[in-house]
């Protein structure tokens, strides 16, 4: 159908070489290679109509895991956009700010997403797309996409009270995945299962966008199920897997939970598996030994953030070792620093990135990116680690503003503004309290201007913003503790609590 005599992209190359090969199973449909390729080119048409390039426009799509997803990712690649994913557990006034900020005139969502979203596009002007009422396109000269062009705005929380949009290239995509395929060894043998949310990089590149590079198996659960995982392990296709922490205790809770026969048949099935990797937040010991035992697979843990993709990571073959997220992957340069920005050895600092899979900026916020970076151009993470003979162990933040709840970065400044516009909250102060399950939960301490109880603000809250940024535990005070800087001492909070 399209013209692809033109450069290609690496993902489209690729595809075309995979040919028939499965690349996604979902439900009980499977799609070839050539099946995607072939509907990302019309998904690509649809949105060309008579122009020749989307020249870096940004186009979001809210569409379930599987092959609507990859399809309208691809599509916007091809067309020369830059795809916006949107969570699917977001409420309306989140994906109101995503469109805002991008700016994007253009919205694909699946059918069950057009009642939420058509009357809002209406009205700001912005084209929505049902992606099961696309029709053909008619063949279209696919424009010449340059790796230096943007190809992704992912939105992550942080020290500011609204979400960034973070912007990659295709560069940086590119080499994110290599990097990951180089050291993680992925091959066309892969058969891994998706159940991460889809609006995130660690799901994105590091479950999808990798396993697709070299030819394997992308299968997709709807949402998490703990029975619904070993159920699939149990049917012996799958060889890797990959989650955040809490997915690894919420299975050995499942785990635990079941007959010893059944328990020693699933461990058989994962003792088969090539590689299980942890990583989005800290790895508890605990959970890494109890998987061990209950698995037979030693967790593979790494660190990384929206900004960098994965940049440091415990090696495939060598010592895995817990507590610890491992060595710099290839073509990541890591240094730790002081608050000169000074590099240290020997010492705890912050952990800063260079290299070819550090982001290009944040969308429209130029003081943000400047900000970002040193002089010299390392991107500062923000997270404080140590280098312990040759492997790096993250300690924690820099900013207590940051919670890290399920592997989802939540800004606490960002869940106060929302809390604050309730009627009855005066002032509100949110902290991140340690959970083995959670990583952190959310908590929030109120002073309140006229009565109301945490039921209320629960609700209120629940209507506002996702589940996993609302808190779970709400403590009431005549006032907030404060510096003599008048700051909010916000680990003087936390103890509050315990
Ligand atoms: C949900 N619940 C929470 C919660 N999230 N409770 C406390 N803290 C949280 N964070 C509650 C809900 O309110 C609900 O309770 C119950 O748990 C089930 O909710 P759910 O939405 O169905 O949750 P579940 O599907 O079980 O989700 C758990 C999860 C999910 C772990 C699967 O959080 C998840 O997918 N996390 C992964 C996020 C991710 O991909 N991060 C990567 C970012 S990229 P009730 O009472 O309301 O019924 C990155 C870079 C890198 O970090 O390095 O990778
Ligand atoms: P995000 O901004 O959502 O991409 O989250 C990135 C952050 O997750 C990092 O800055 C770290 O704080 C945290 N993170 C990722 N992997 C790990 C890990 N293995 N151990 C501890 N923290 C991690």
């Amino acid at each position: 159908m399209a013209n692809l005599t033109k450069m290609m992209l690496y993902f489209q190359k690729n595809a075309q070489k995979f040919g028939e090969s499965t690349a996604l199973l979902s439900g009980t449909q499977s799609y070839s290679y050539s099946r995607l390729i072939n509907h990302a080119e019309n998904v690509a048409g649809i949105l060309l109509g008579n122009q020749s390039d989307l020249n870096q426009s940004p186009v979001a799509y809210m569409v379930e895991p599987g092959f609507s997803y990859v399809s309208s990712q691809w599509g916007i690649w091809l067309a020369g956009g830059i795809a916006v994913p949107v969570a699917l557990a977001h409420p309306l006034e989140s994906i109101k700010y995503i469109l805002q900020d991008t700016g994007a005139k253009t919205f694909i969502c699946s059918a069950n997403f057009t009642s939420l979203l058509s009357d809002f596009c209406r009205e700001a002007g912005v084209r929505l797309i049902v992606w099961e009422e696309m029709p053909q396109s008619n063949p279209i000269s696919l424009p010449e996409v340059q790796l230096d062009r943007g190809a992704m705005i992912l939105y992550t929380s942080g020290t500011t009270s609204l979400p960034k949009g973070v912007l990659s290239t295709h560069l940086c995509i590119e080499s994110q995945i290599k990097s990951l395929v180089e050291a993680w060894k992925y091959s066309a043998n892969d058969h891994t299962l998706c159940v991460l949310p889809l609006h995130h990089i660690h799901g994105i590149i590091n479950v999808i966008s990798a396993t697709l590079y070299v030819g394997g198996k992308v299968e997709f659960l709807a949402q998490f199920s703990a029975e619904e995982i070993f159920a699939r392990f149990n049917q012996g296709a799958l060889n890797v897997f990959m989650a955040v922490p809490t997915i690894y205790f919420k299975l050995i809770a499942y785990l635990e939970s079941l007959d010893e026969i059944k328990r020693q048949e699933l461990k058989t099935c994962m003792q088969a598996f090539r590689l299980m990797i942890s990583g989005s937040a800290a790895l508890p010991v605990s959970v890494m030994e109890k998987w061990e035992t209950l698995s037979g697979q030693r967790l593979l843990e790494r660190y990384g953030m929206t900004e960098i993709g994965m940049a440091i990571s415990n090696p495939y073959e060598g010592e895995r070792k817990a507590g610890h997220v491992g060595m710099p992957l290839p073509s990541v340069q890591v240094r730790l620093v002081d608050e000169a920005n000074k590099p240290i050895q020997n010492e705890a600092g912050e952990i800063q990135i260079k290299g070819p899979t550090v982001f290009k900026e944040y969308w429209g916020k130029a003081v943000a990116t400047k900000e970002a970076f040193t002089e010299d151009g390392w991107f500062k993470t923000g997270d404080v680690a140590e280098l312990v003979d040759g492997y790096y162990r993250i300690l924690g933040r820099n900013s207590t503003d940051i919670i890290k709840s399920g592997g989802y970065k939540l800004s606490a400044l960002e869940i106060e503004e929302v809390l604050r516009t309730h009627s009855s909250v005066e002032d509100c102060s949110v902290v991140g309290l340690p959970d083995e399950e959670w990583g952190e939960i959310v908590a929030a301490v109120v002073v309140l201007k006229s009565n109301t109880s945490s039921d209320e603000l629960n609700t209120f809250m629940r209507s506002k913003m996702p589940a996993y940024r609302v808190p779970r535990k709400y403590l009431f005070l005549s006032e907030l503790p404060r510096n003599a800087m008048g700051k909010v001492t916000k680990n003087d909070l936390k103890v509050l609590f315990t």
